[in-house]
């Protein structure tokens, strides 16, 4: 049996609390949250030890793992705590707001011979996890285009008000999912360029971007991210994708439709992510990825493998993000090969 604590018990940790209640040889004895009431409501719905402060619960519990589900400002003393105390760590995305300090987290879990997973969920989103299988099992050929693109009018202000807040937004909250899956699809990038705006005057950030991303294993793709797009059907929370490789071309579609087509032929499969009896649409979607990369993460732990979202990855989505905001900042386009 694997003990684990989550630390942050806000908005989208109930999710990672329910993911862990579906996972067969995990408990989550412990959570800790500074905030009274956050703790004691999720301490009392899963039945775990609360706590007001993360060094008291590491000191006071028998753990293997922490799961950190705060916001970016908290994560590198929460990590390093973590890795201090000699446990594995999964931590929220973004992992981090500066290079230095994703690395600093890196450095100081390697340091403790410990697991770094870093919460990044939507690759392993099943419809998505369908078409990057599809992509590396050769489905189309040797891909030359993509498009990765997430465009939706939702009000995620209600549930995360920080995003209204925050001076960055779309890029380092969305658009790293989105640039991850790119990653994921096309594999490392060599040059990245973009552009942003902010179209809702309500808010600090941008809340549109549009990235132009050449990888180094010779394909072109697009990521484009936006929160004001006014559309029906709202698509939120889906990922769309075109993909065109030099034998056929994918496209994964709205409603979760995956369509190949290769040799005069056509498949279509109905990729449609299954609703857990603890989700609600539409975010059944993210939902389940929770859970996904929970196993994989329990999974790498027994067999000693290495996630595939790991902390050294990570660094590399991190860094098409910070440069995706030079880029639109300055109007160049950033070579990552010497960053
Ligand atoms: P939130 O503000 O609702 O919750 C964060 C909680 O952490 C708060 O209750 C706060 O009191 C607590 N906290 C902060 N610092 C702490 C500390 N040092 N010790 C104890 N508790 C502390 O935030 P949220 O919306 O749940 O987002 C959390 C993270 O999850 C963010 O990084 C966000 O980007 C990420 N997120 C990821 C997904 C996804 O699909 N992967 C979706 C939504 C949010
Ligand atoms: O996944 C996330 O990070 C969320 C959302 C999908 C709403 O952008 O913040």
């Amino acid at each position: 049996m694997l003990n684990g604590a989550l630390i942050g018990c806000g908005f989208f940790a109930q999710n990672q609390m329910h993911g862990w209640a579906g996972i067969e040889g995990v408990r989550i004895v412990a959570v800790c949250d500074r905030d009274a009431t956050r703790r004691d409501e999720t301490a009392a719905r899963f039945g775990a030890r609360p706590y007001a402060d993360a060094a008291a619960m590491l000191a006071a519990e028998r753990l293997d793992f922490v799961d950190i589900a705060t916001t970016v400002a908290s994560h590198r003393p929460l990590v390093e705590l973590a890795a201090g105390a000699g446990l594995h760590v999964i931590c929220q995305k973004p992992f981090a707001e500066t290079t230095a300090d994703a690395r600093a987290m890196v450095e100081a879990v390697e340091r403790a011979g410990k697991t770094l997973m870093i919460h990044e969920n939507f690759r392993w989103q099943s419809a998505v996890r369908a078409a990057i299988s599809a992509i590396r099992d050769g489905a189309v050929g040797r891909p030359f285009f993509g498009r990765v693109t997430f465009r939706s009018g939702y009000d995620v202000y209600a549930g995360q008000p920080y995003l209204a807040t925050d001076e960055r937004f779309i890029i380092q909250d969305l658009g790293i999912h989105i640039l991850d899956i790119a990653r994921a699809l096309f594999g490392d990038v060599a040059t990245i360029s973009a552009t942003t705006r902010r179209v809702n005057p309500r808010i600090r950030g941008e809340d549109v971007a549009t990235m132009l991303l050449e990888h180094e294993g010779g394909a072109t793709s697009v990521v484009d991210c936006s929160y004001a797009t006014r559309r029906t059907p709202e698509t939120f929370p889906e990922t769309l994708l075109e993909i065109d490789g030099d034998l056929g071309s994918l496209r994964l579609e709205a409603g979760y439709r995956l369509v190949i087509q290769r040799d005069g032929e056509q498949t279509l499969r109905d990729v449609a992510p299954p609703v857990l009896p603890w989700a609600s649409r539409p975010w059944h979607n993210i939902q389940e990825s929770v859970q996904i990369i929970q196993q994989h993460f329990v999974d790498c732990l027994r067999a000693g493998g290495v996630p595939e979202t790991s902390g050294q990855d990570n660094l590399k989505t991190l860094a098409l993000v910070e440069a995706a905001y030079v880029s639109a900042r300055e109007g160049t386009r950033i070579d990552l090969r010497g960053w």
